[in-house]
């Protein structure tokens, strides 16, 4: 069956509403039908918000995998963090690593300044029990995307695996349910146009946003209202199990960062859980259908996402998110992480 995107704000509208919607809360994640799992597989490059989008992942939806990319740290040690972090969460699920550099080769410049040297500054990692189960993410995505059609892939890193996986099977997007993407924002991060992700690798994520398959797309517009602070760093150490106590040392560490970059000492947005929840708690965000292209060539301007919000233009290529109930989402958060080990 060949997936075609609506071409109207209707029927994305419809489309959207139409998606499985979770009714469970605790554990494995269900659709409204009350029995079909909510298969995702999350590529990502941990990074402290990656860690804890994995996290959420794994407690709100049913976990396939997950694939490592090159961009907050390099390929080796996002891999080895995503290792780490699976092992400490006690899933029994395979890490495949994959792009160690952006689809053009471009030398990597990577987010030291707000993860750390090696990702995840701040926590101390264990030593690793298990390693990669291969080092081809595209491959991976290709073939459990055809075990498990229908399955969402989440990306929160650089697009490149996600571009190389569409490149090498075009029938990908028929049979995903669609990928939810943390990337880009109607202003910057990375410059002063351009979000990180994006930036790393501007002609991936034009790949991923012409391939036609349902996008969700949480850039730094909705990804700056989910915050995290010293209160959710206390109520994270009250928590208790061995999992919080690593994110409460994780995300203290990326505070510190985060106030030395920009001098604000209260808080700092949780970016990457957001396109998890948009998957997996929907009715936490609120969605608008925009076309969204990237700057591919533009001299100040490279990786930013184009977001058309004109009133008056219809469609669009995306479900943009808009807002997100932080309160209600830093809870969802919370109770993830509290059913860890
Ligand atoms: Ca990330």
């Amino acid at each position: 069956m060949r997936f075609s995107v609506p071409t109207n704000a209707k029927g994305l509208r419809r489309w959207f509403d139409s998606r499985p919607q979770v009714v469970v809360r605790a554990g494995p994640c269900y659709d409204e039908t009350g029995c079909v799992p909510l298969d995702l597989i999350l590529d990502c490059d941990p990074g402290h918000d990656d860690a804890v989008a994995l996290a959420v992942a794994a407690d709100r939806g049913r976990l396939l995998g997950v694939t490592t990319v090159a961009g907050n740290a390099a390929l080796e040690d996002t891999t080895r963090n995503a290792l780490a972090v699976v092992q400490l969460l006690g899933i029994d699920i395979e890490v495949h690593s994959g792009a160690a550099t952006p689809l053009r080769g471009r030398s990597a410049n990577h987010a030291a300044h707000v993860h750390g040297e090696h990702g995840l500054a701040g926590a101390t990692l264990p030593p690793l029990r298990t390693t990669i189960a291969s080092n081809d993410a595209p491959g991976f995505l290709v073939e459990t995307t055809k075990q498990h059609p229908h399955a969402w892939i989440i990306a929160t890193g650089p697009l490149t695996n996600v571009a190389q996986a569409l490149q090498r099977d075009p029938t990908l997007p028929e049979r995903i349910a669609g990928i939810s993407i943390m990337g880009g924002g109607t202003f910057g991060n990375v410059t002063a146009a351009a979000e990180f992700n994006i930036h790393f690798d501007p002609e991936a994520a034009d790949i991923v946003l012409r391939c036609g398959t349902p996008l969700v797309l949480c850039g730094l517009d909705v990804t700056h209202q989910l915050l995290v602070d010293e209160v959710m760093v206390a109520r994270l150490q009250a928590l208790g199990n061995e999992f919080a106590h690593f994110c409460a040392d994780l995300l203290g560490g990326y505070l510190t960062n985060i106030r030395a970059l920009t001098g604000n000492a209260r808080d700092a947005a949780l970016h990457d859980p957001c396109a998890v929840l948009a998957i997996t708690d929907p009715h936490l965000l609120d969605f608008a259908a925009r076309h969204v292209v990237v700057e591919t060539a533009g001299e100040h301007t490279r990786g930013m996402t184009v977001v058309d919000q004109r009133s008056w233009v219809r469609g669009g290529n995306v479900q943009w998110a808009q807002t997100i109930d932080a309160p209600a989402a830093t809870e969802v958060i919370l109770d993830a992480i509290a059913a860890a080990p």
